[in-house]
Order: C-alpha cells, then sequence, then structure tokens
C-alpha cells in the first residue's frame, strides 16, 4: 500500500529552450569572467615596477595594497596585544635554519664582538655580551613563522629590546619611527617600525633551548621579533641606528613587503 505521508516529488518540467537559455548563460559568463581575469592580469604585468629605494621591485599596485596593508594592521598593533606563547616541552629541540646571510664569515670572531649602538646625536655606544648577558632575561617560546612557507616552536631566551633601551637610556632614540639592525659585516639588514622593536615580545637574544646561540642562529645576539615573519628576525647583530625615516631593508629591496608582520 502506498504511504499517504510521502510526499510527491514535485514534477519539474524544463523545456529545451530553458536548457538553451542556461547554456547560453553559463557559457558567456565563463567567456567573460576569463576576458576580465585576463585584462586585470595584463593591467597588472603592463604597470610600472616601482622606483628603486627602501623598497624596490614590486609592481606598484601591488605595493600600494601592500602599503594599505600595513596602515590597516598599524592601527590595530597594540602593545597588549601579545603573541601566542606555548610551554617549554612544546619547544623543537632541532632547530631550523633558513639562510645565513652575513653569517658566512669563517674568520668573524665572537668573543671580541661589541654590539655598536649609533645614537642619534652621532655619537657610538658599544656594548659587550657580558653587559647585555647582566640586564634581566626574557624567555619566549612561540611560533616562529617564515615567508617561505614552514613554521616552527621554538624556545629563546635574551633581553628585551624595550629593557635595553631604558637601560641605555635610549629614550631619545625610542622616540624615532624607525631601528635598523645590521650584521658586522653589513650583508644583511633590516629595518623595523618602533613600536614592533618596542613591543614587550621583541628580544635581543643570546641564547636558544636555554643554550648560547650557536653560529647557525646568529652568535652571539640576534633579533627575535614575534610579531614579524622570519626575515624581520636578523641573526648576528653589529650594529643598531635609528631614524625618523625607514632604514634599509634586504629583503624589502628585492620587492618583499616592508612591513612583514604578522
Ligand atoms: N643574518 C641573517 N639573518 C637572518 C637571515 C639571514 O639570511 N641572515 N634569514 C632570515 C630568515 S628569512 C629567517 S626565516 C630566519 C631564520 O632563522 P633561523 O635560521 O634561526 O631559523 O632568520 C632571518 N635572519
Ligand atoms: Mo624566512
Amino acid at each position: 500500500m502506498k504511504n499517504p505521508f510521502s510526499k510527491q516529488p514535485a514534477e519539474k518540467i524544463v523545456s529545451q529552450n530553458q536548457i538553451n537559455r542556461r547554456h547560453f548563460i553559463a557559457f558567456t559568463s565563463f567567456i567573460g569572467l576569463n576576458a576580465l581575469a585576463y585584462c586585470g592580469w595584463r593591467w597588472l604585468y603592463k604597470s610600472p615596477l616601482e622606483k628603486s629605494g627602501i623598497t624596490a621591485g614590486a609592481r606598484t599596485p601591488l605595493r600600494r595594497a601592500l602599503n594599505q596593508n600595513e596602515l590597516l594592521l598599524r592601527k590595530t598593533f597594540s602593545k597588549d596585544h601579545l603573541v601566542q606563547t606555548y610551554p617549554k616541552s612544546m619547544a623543537d629541540k632541532n632547530v631550523r635554519v633558513n639562510s645565513e646571510i652575513g653569517i658566512d664569515d669563517a674568520d668573524f670572531d665572537s668573543k671580541n664582538w661589541l654590539l655598536t649602538i649609533n645614537k642619534k646625536d652621532g655619537s657610538q655606544l658599544q656594548v659587550s655580551l657580558k653587559d647585555i648577558i647582566a640586564l634581566p632575561k626574557t624567555e619566549i617560546v612561540y611560533d616562529f613563522k617564515c615567508v617561505e612557507g614552514w613554521d616552527q616552536i621554538s624556545h629563546w631566551g635574551g633581553v628585551k629590546f624595550s629593557d635595553f633601551i631604558n637601560h641605555y637610556n635610549l629614550q631619545e632614540e625610542a622616540k624615532l619611527q624607525y631601528v635598523g639592525m645590521a650584521t658586522p659585516d653589513k650583508a644583511y639588514y633590516v629595518g623595523l617600525d618602533m613600536p614592533s622593536a618596542l613591543h614587550p615580545q621583541t628580544l635581543l637574544a643570546y641564547e636558544v633551548n636555554g643554550q648560547p646561540l650557536p653560529v647557525k642562529h646568529g652568535q652571539p645576539l640576534r633579533l627575535i621579533i614575534p610579531v614579524k615573519y622570519g626575515i624581520k628576525n636578523l641573526k648576528r647583530i653589529g650594529s643598531i641606528s635609528f631614524s625618523e625615516e625607514r632604514l634599509p631593508d634586504y629583503w624589502a629591496e628585492q620587492g618583499y613587503d616592508y612591513y612583514s608582520g604578522l
């Protein structure tokens, strides 16, 4: 017997005309969208390359988009917004090594290394590793992210950049907009906006997994800046400078985003 409650599917009658119309709409939209995508790509490809300077190598509209993105990120940036941290047990014991520009000098002697601070008045301050280790130590375990697409939970120890600034009375320098850091041979260098540099999780690090930094991770001192991608985490700092203008940045000169914020 037929179940009186079962619904009969409503019969759909689609005429051949309707089918033809649907095919026509589908086909013309397919062609139209492809044409649009192609023209958009041509427009971008033919748009001028930005002139070389602090940033370089990107198509002008793409750089404009990156700059807009930076403005948005800077508006929402807060020193109270901390990057997520993890227990030490979750830190990888095999810390990955990426690129070694500026740390491959076999003659480099980390025993005689001094950190050079270029002050606003043109004078220099030289700080030894011993002096830096004597400052209050901060440790962080967080997810380090490289723009190349890998990330890893790692454990670093050092002095907060903001503590370093206060200890060495660099408050006037910290009022400027940008900080620059370079390897002793100046082969690798990064430019940073001051709010990110002064973020409470930014460290001048001399330890990884509780041990002094090995050469491949930037012996004797490196930058750990969790609010930025790996490219900004300069290994083996030789000098630090301050400026009202964006300071040179190795990867920004190759077309990468200057801000590189997370
Ligand atoms: N001196 C120096 N610092 C550097 C680099 C470099 O080539 N030279 N590479 C950067 C990049 S792209 C990344 S992802 C991290 C990698 O740090 P790690 O090798 O300690 O993992 O270092 C950054 N700091
Ligand atoms: Mo990277």
